[in-house]
């Protein structure tokens, strides 16, 4: 093999030989392909390992919508965005959402007892956000009952927040909570990349029940401070419209970080950028309150916007 391969490729080729399941043989194959030297020499070799992963993709993919009945389950995106809270058992869900959300769920000390996802709305400052319980994370549950279609259905979500339990050893919950995930080719806090199966979703982490501060990847919080850390990680702001001799309107409407004028126009209406004259601004994008700009102006939280239309 005309590779020159380093010790990382053989430790992964190592793994994948004595991998046993069809999970295990595809993140050993990942390694291979995370390891193997990029040049003209091994293109072919790359070639037949990107092959080999796909292929073994699709086989899992395949056996586990058997495993589910071909059961499907989809959640309405609702809002300005979802946020799924995640842990194991009795860590603090249900807890957490029905004290952010107008959801009831039932929060008990016994185990596994939401076993669907439960779905609120949080109230932002008049912001639509939509919170989902996701059921418990337990070993293998990746492969379980109706686990396989919750995954996919979340394959969308803006953030994930995950709920250690500060009673309960940390790093486990953490390392287990990952690989049921990336077993559903969601990689916790990792980028999009195109042509990937694997998705990545933006995590953070806090522990319930006791103080405490483990090592971790994930940006930390703590608990009482989950509402404003729920919107900072979402990077969006909000702005009001307002009509000529009024007070703002109300509810705000939620933005991209660094959206422009044309941006709002468009959210608020899909004509109201062609017909855009000008707009006023009040807020920290402008050094004059009620100066007169254009499209390309950049917003800020809280800004507040007339448009004036053709
Ligand atoms: N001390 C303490 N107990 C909590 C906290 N959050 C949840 N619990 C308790 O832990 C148990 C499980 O809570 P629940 O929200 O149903 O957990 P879930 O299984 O993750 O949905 C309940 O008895 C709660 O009262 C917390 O922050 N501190
Ligand atoms: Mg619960």
């Amino acid at each position: 093999m005309p590779v020159n391969p380093g010790i990382d490729f053989k430790l992964a080729e190592e793994e994948y030989r004595k991998a046993s399941i069809d999970s295990e043989k595809l993140k050993a194959l990942e390694h291979m392909y995370a390891t193997c030297p990029k040049h003209k020499g091994t293109g072919p070799i790359l070639k037949e390992i990107k092959t080999k992963i796909s292929k073994l993709r699709e086989k899992i993919e395949k056996s586990r919508k058997q495993k589910s009945g071909g059961y499907s389950y989809h959640i309405k995106k609702e809002g300005a965005a979802q946020i799924i809270l995640v842990g194991i058992t009795n860590s603090g869900k249900s807890s957490l959402l029905s004290q952010l959300t107008n959801s009831k769920p039932e929060i008990a000390n016994y185990e596994y007892t939401t076993k669907q996802p439960e779905i609120g709305t949080m109230d932002h400052h008049g912001i639509k956000l939509q919170i989902i319980e996701f059921p418990a994370i337990f070993e293998d549950c990746s492969d379980k009952e109706k686990y396989p279609s919750y995954f996919s259905a979340i394959r969308n979500a803006d953030l994930i927040i995950l709920l250690l339990d500060g009673k309960k050893p940390i790093s486990q919950q953490l390392k287990l909570i990952e690989k049921e995930f990336y077993n559903s080719f969601i990689e916790l806090g990792g980028k999009n990349k195109e042509n990937e199966k694997v998705i990545g979703i933006k995590t953070i982490v806090t522990v319930t029940k006791e103080n405490k501060k483990p090592k971790t990847k994930f940006q930390l919080f703590k608990i009482e401070r989950i509402r404003s850390e729920i919107w900072k990680n979402l990077n969006k702001i909000y702005v009001y419209t307002k009509t000529p001799g009024k007070e703002r309107d109300f509810p705000p409407v939620a933005l991209k970080k660094d959206s422009t004028i044309k941006e709002l126009a468009s959210e608020v209406h899909k004509d109201f950028v062609n017909k855009f004259r000008f707009a006023r601004v009040w807020g920290k994008s402008t050094r004059h309150q009620g100066a007169k700009v254009g499209l390309e102006q950049k917003l800020k939280e809280q800004d507040i916007i007339e448009l004036h239309l053709k």
